[in-house]
C-alpha cells in the first residue's frame, strides 16, 4: 500500500498542532522581555534584519514544499502503472539552477547580517551621548554614570531619543548583558571593556537579564531599565545626586544607627554614612542604597521593594537567592524591623 500509514498521519498532525501552538505562543506581545518591541534604533535593526531572514526562508520552506507535495502527489507512480520512471542522467539547467538559487539566498541574507552587524558595533558615538558603566557582579548589576555621580543597583534610568552609550565591565566572571526589548544581547568580560550603544524611542520600564550562564543564581540576575521623558529623567538625576534622606520617625531614626553598627556598612555604601573603597572590593561588595527607598525592585530584580520582602531578604539572603554573595547577620525583631524602616526611608 502506497496510501499514508496511520503512524505517519499521527505523527504528522502531532508535529502540526505543536506548530500552531507554537505560533500562538509568539503572539502574546505583552510579554514583558519578548524581542518584538523593538524599543530602540539597535532593537529595531535586529528585529526588522530578523523580519528579513524569516521571509526569505518561508519562501524556500514553501517552494521545498510546493515540490514536495507534487512529487508525493502528481509525479509519483500509482499501483498498477506499467512504465519504469524515465531516468535522468543529468541535466545542465537544473543543476545550474539549485546551484544559483542557494548562492542567490544566502547573499540576501548574508549582507543585510554583515551591515546590522556593523552597524550594532559603532566604534563612534557623539560626544553628548550619555556615558552608563555597567559593572556585572554575581548576581546583580551596578550602573555607575560618571558623568552625573549617580550609582546605582538592579535599576538604570535612560532618557528617551538620546544616544546611550554602555561601558560593559565584569567583577568576577563572564555575563551577558540583555535587555530584550530594547536590542542587545552582548558578552561582559572580565579585562575587557564591550560597549552597546543605542537610542531609547519609548518611555516604559523594561526587564533586562545576563544572558550567559554565571553560576548558581544567573537566572536571578535581572534588572530594570527605566526610559524616562527628558524631564523625568533630569528628575531622577536630581533625586538620585541628593544626599540621602535624613530619617524622620523614631524606627527608622534607631535603623540609621544599626546600619552604621552592623557589618552592612562594610559592604554597602549610603553616600555620606558609610563609605566603600571600591580598592578594597574583593567581590563581595553590594549594591549601593544611598537612594535605595526609590528602587522597584531588589536582589537582582527578582522581589519587589517592600517591606516584607527587604525583611525576608535581610534575614537570610541565600535562603531567597541561592548564592547570594550577602551574608546572614542573624537580624529579627525590633532591630530587623527599624533596620527596614530605615532603608525604605531613603527614597
Ligand atoms: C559581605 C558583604 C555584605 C554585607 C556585610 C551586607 N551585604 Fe547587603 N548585599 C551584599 C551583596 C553582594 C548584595 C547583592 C546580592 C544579590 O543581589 O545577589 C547585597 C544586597 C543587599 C540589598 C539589596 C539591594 C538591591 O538594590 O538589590 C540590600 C537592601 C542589602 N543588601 C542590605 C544589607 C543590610 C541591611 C546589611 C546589614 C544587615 C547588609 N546588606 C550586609 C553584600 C553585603
Ligand atoms: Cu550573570
Amino acid at each position: 500500500m502506497r496510501s499514508v500509514s496511520r503512524l505517519n498521519k499521527f505523527v504528522g498532525s502531532g508535529l502540526l498542532a505543536a506548530m500552531v501552538f507554537a505560533f500562538f505562543g509568539c503572539g502574546n506581545f505583552n510579554a514583558p522581555m519578548q524581542t518584538f518591541a523593538s524599543g530602540s534604533d539597535l532593537a529595531k535593526w535586529i528585529t526588522s534584519l530578523y523580519i528579513q531572514i524569516t521571509i526569505w526562508d518561508s519562501i524556500v520552506l514553501a517552494i521545498v514544499l510546493i515540490v514536495l507535495a507534487l512529487a508525493i502527489f502528481v509525479f509519483s507512480t500509482r499501483e498498477g502503472d506499467p512504465t519504469e520512471p524515465h531516468e535522468h542522467e543529468s541535466d545542465l539547467m537544473l543543476e545550474l539552477a539549485w546551484t544559483i538559487a542557494p548562492a542567490l539566498i544566502l547573499m540576501f541574507i548574508t549582507i543585510p547580517t554583515v551591515r546590522t552587524i556593523m552597524r550594532t558595533q559603532p566604534s563612534k558615538w557623539p560626544a553628548n551621548a550619555i556615558t552608563v558603566q555597567v559593572h556585572a557582579h554575581q548576581w546583580w548589576w551596578e550602573f555607575d554614570y560618571p558623568g552625573l555621580h549617580i550609582a546605582t543597583g538592579d535599576e538604570v534610568h535612560i532618557p528617551i531619543n538620546r544616544v546611550i552609550h554602555f561601558e560593559l565591565y565584569s567583577d568576577d566572571i563572564i555575563h551577558s548583558f540583555w535587555i530584550p526589548a530594547l536590542g542587545g544581547k552582548r558578552d561582559v568580560i572580565p579585562g575587557q571593556v564591550n560597549q552597546i550603544t543605542l537610542i531609547p524611542s519609548v518611555t516604559g520600564e523594561f526587564y533586562g537579564q545576563c544572558a550567559e550562564f554565571c553560576g548558581l543564581s544567573h537566572a536571578n540576575m535581572r534588572f530594570r531599565m527605566v526610559v524616562d521623558t527628558a524631564d523625568g529623567f533630569k528628575q531622577w538625576v536630581a533625586a538620585q545626586q541628593a544626599p540621602p534622606v535624613e530619617p524622620q520617625e523614631a524606627a527608622a531614626k534607631n535603623g540609621e544607627k544599626i546600619f552604621k553598627n552592623a557589618p552592612c556598612a562594610i559592604c554597602h555604601t549610603v553616600r555620606g554614612i558609610s563609605g566603600f573603597s571600591k580598592q578594597y572590593d574583593y567581590g563581595f561588595r553590594g549594591p549601593d542604597l544611598t537612594h535605595f527607598g526609590s528602587r522597584g525592585t531588589l536582589a537582582g530584580s527578582i522581589f519587589d521593594n517592600n517591606p516584607k520582602n527587604l525583611a525576608m531578604w535581610i534575614q537570610d539572603p541565600e535562603k531567597v537567592k541561592p548564592g547570594a554573595r550577602m551574608p546572614t547577620l542573624g537580624l529579627r525583631g525590633t532591630d530587623l524591623h527599624d533596620l527596614v524602616a530605615y532603608l525604605e526611608s531613603l527614597k
